[in-house]
């Protein structure tokens, strides 16, 4: 038998076990493998049905990503699960962790399917720009209704065991010891006789095109220029309309044109880096410290979002705020947040009752004298900052890890306000904390390397993305923002309107234009920023003077229902401002430019080079590791479109 596939046959049936460590992901001598696999089967007349089970963490989490760079090799998937398909005897796939992608094709390929309780089925290819290659479009909706099956090709999510028996997807839930009770269903389907392949079977629905056209209508929209959803949706559409054989090859045709386009290219490349994030070489063999009790300094926001996320991954977490009212509105709104996880069905009443017991808000320092790491996240300004720092110093154990959640300023400088700045690191998270998956580290120079290792080691038990920055304003992301910020208003003075850059970005992929961001978020921390530079700002340095103008009218954003658009009646959706478009018209009137009108082209250009220039720069100062950080970080704190790669890649940068 070809490593690594082993069968082992008792009582007539066959185990036929996969193990390729560390997800079992489908390389050729697997394909190879599988498909010696059915001949053994075949020819072993003692055999009356195999069950197909994978060693290790997982059963097969889908074809090798590392293979689509190079021309496929044969025996190809689809061949190999036709043949388990006419095999003479009925095969179980045995189910635990994720079957992913090619692994739930072939699982699909199998002629039943028991499943762990925790396991989780899913075609995640739309996320790789690609739309499943070995039949998964056809035999899926042969088994589940129709919507279902769109669902889970066009948006890659996972379903767990559960939703998986009741859409028919799979057939039992194992109770106990899933390869027993894969040998018993085996032994059962044997009696009862063999069930018609899954590929012969008639779809459970074929709806009409008016269904179909509406559907694209949806999903293009969603997918906002990412071609793999509609191209997904496409070939489920042809597996029904089809004959069989004919809907096989389409979807093969179209998985290969797929897998050598640009959008896969970059969401492999997108997969890989995010998973490869750099670290500091003195931080390699250095153990991190522990992290069980945690403090969060500043109950609003940023800090409610920090507290909840660290909450969710099973921290103990104290968190101070200056009075009791504010400790305790801070108590309500870590509540709030765990419930809205709760209602979202991502924790159960239990769960969320065991974080809330974890949970304490103080009016007091001293709460924190226990604390392995405490993270500051009070407002924006060094002086407070400063102060924050020095009680910690004061109250803190003297190897607690001590990080400020702070954007754009000084970590150097904080950490000097501390007696030992080696245990000093920045830890900026992105709004909402406990959804957004970026954590930049900030890594001052004097942080020991088992503060940094600690930062790293947080980041992975809070299930976020960590990539290491240097200290700078702004370290990689927002110092990137904003010098792509600062051109957008260039772009105003020499001709367009806030409503035109931002579709030019939405066009791009973004799902929100700069501007609507802005106001999103509010205008008024990003004024005091530009105030703190500005008595030093060199007299000849370009700057626009558009943003203080909108801020001193008291448009702050939607909180106060004016920003760069207006929003009426609390409305979420802005809509251009005749104030701001005046306001625009005489900033280019005083700076004497004669306006002209911009394609989205011509913005995003402007926008993309700028980015670029600076994203070098961060580079070439070492504030970035390498390039793929950067985009890691665009594309995860700033919604840089993930199937263009992020703006290094969009260069043709490579690590
Ligand atoms: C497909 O199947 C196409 C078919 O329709 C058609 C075929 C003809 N390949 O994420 P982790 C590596 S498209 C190669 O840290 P976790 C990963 O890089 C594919 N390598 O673990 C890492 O390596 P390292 C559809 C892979 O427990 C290590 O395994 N399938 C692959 O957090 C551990 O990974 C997918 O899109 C792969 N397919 O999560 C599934 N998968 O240790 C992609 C993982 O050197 N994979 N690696 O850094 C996942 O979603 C997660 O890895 C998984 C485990 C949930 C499985």
């Amino acid at each position: 038998m070809t490593f690594p596939v082993t069968v082992t046959v008792e009582n007539g049936i066959a185990l036929v076990t996969i193990d390729n460590p560390p997800v079992n992901a489908i390389s050729q001598a697997m394909r190879q493998g599988i498909l010696d696999a059915v001949a053994t089967v075949d020819a072993d007349t003692s055999i009356e049905a195999a069950v197909l089970t994978c060693a290790g963490r997982t059963f097969v989490a889908g074809a090798d990503i590392r293979e689509f760079g190079k021309p496929p090799e044969p025996p190809h998937l689809p061949d190999v699960l036709l043949a388990i398909e006419a095999s003479r005897v009925g095969w179980i796939a045995a189910i635990h962790g994720t079957a992913l992608g090619g692994g739930l094709e072939l699982a699909l390929a199998c002629h039943g399917r028991i499943a762990a309780p925790e396991a989780k089925l899913g075609l995640p290819e739309v996320t790789l720009g690609l739309v499943p290659g070995a039949g998964g479009t056809v035999r899926l909706p042969r088994l589940v209704a129709m919507q279902d099956a769109i669902d889970m090709v066009t948006t890659g999510k996972p379903v767990a065991a559960a939703k998986a028996l009741e859409t028919g997807l799979i057939d039992r839930v194992a109770k106990g010891n899933l390869v027993e009770e894969a040998i018993a269903y085996a032994v059962e389907m044997n009696r009862s006789g063999k069930p018609e392949a899954v590929s012969k079977r008639p779809p459970r629905e074929t709806p009409d095109d008016v269904f179909w056209r509406e559907q694209e209508k949806t999903i293009a929209a969603r997918a906002r220029g990412q071609d793999s959803p509609v191209e997904a949706l496409q070939a489920l559409h042809g597996s029904v309309t089809l004959p069989v054989d004919k809907a096989f090859d389409a979807e093969r045709a179209r998985f290969l044109r797929l897998r050598d386009s640009h959008q896969a290219a970059a969401l492999r490349y997108m997969f890989f880096a995010e998973r490869n994030t750099g670290r500091p070489r003195e931080t390699e063999g250095v153990d991190p410290q522990p992290l069980g009790k945690a403090g969060v300094i500043g109950g609003g926001t940023m800090g409610a979002g920090i507290a909840a996320s660290m909450l969710l991954s099973g921290m103990e977490v104290a968190l101070v705020e200056q009075t009791a009212e504010a400790a305790a509105k801070a108590n309500e709104r870590v509540d709030g947040i765990l419930d809205g996880s709760r209602k979202r069905g991502l924790l159960s009443d239990e769960a969320r009752d065991a974080a809330m017991a974890r949970f304490a808000a103080h009016d007091t320092y001293d709460a924190l004298a226990d604390r392995d790491i405490v993270v500051e996240a009070v407002f924006e300004d060094m002086d407070l900052k400063r102060e924050v720092f020095s009680e910690l110093n004061r109250v803190c154990r003297a190897d607690a890890i001590l990080a400020t959640n702070t954007s754009y300023l000084d970590v150097d400088e904080l950490a000097s306000a501390t007696s030992v700045p080696s245990r000093v690191i920045g830890l900026h998270f992105f709004s909402p904390a406990h959804i957004m998956k970026l954590l930049e580290i900030v890594r001052p120079h004097a942080a020991s390397p088992s503060a940094l290792a600690t930062g790293f080691a947080l980041a992975k038990k809070l299930k976020k993305i960590p990539v290491l920055a240097g200290v700078c304003d702004g370290f990689i992301g927002n110092r990137i923002m904003s010098a792509y910020r600062r051109e957008c208003d260039f772009i105003l003075e020499e001709g367009a309107l806030p409503q035109e850059v931002d579709a030019a970005m939405r066009d791009y992929g973004y799902a929100m234009g700069i501007y609507a961001v802005q106001d999103m978020a509010g205008l008024d921390i990003a004024w005091a920023m530009r105030k703190r530079p500005a008595a030093t700002r060199p007299a000849d340095e370009r700057y626009s003077r558009i943003a203080d103008r909108l801020c001193e009218l008291g448009r702050h954003g939607r909180k106060t229902g004016a920003g760069w658009y207006a929003y009426q009646d609390g409305a979420k959706a802005g809509r251009p401002a005749p104030a701001v478009e005046e306001i625009i018209l005489e900033e280019s009137a005083r700076l004497g430019y004669e306006r002209k009108p911009f394609t989205a082209d011509e913005i995003m250009d402007r926008i993309l080079s700028v980015m670029q220039a600076e994203a070098r720069a961060v580079l070439d100062e070492g504030i970035a590791l390498k390039a793929s950080d950067i985009d890691v970080t665009m594309v995860h704190g700033f919604g840089f479109p993930r199937h263009r790669g992020g703006p290094m890649f969009a260069a043709g940068y490579r690590d």
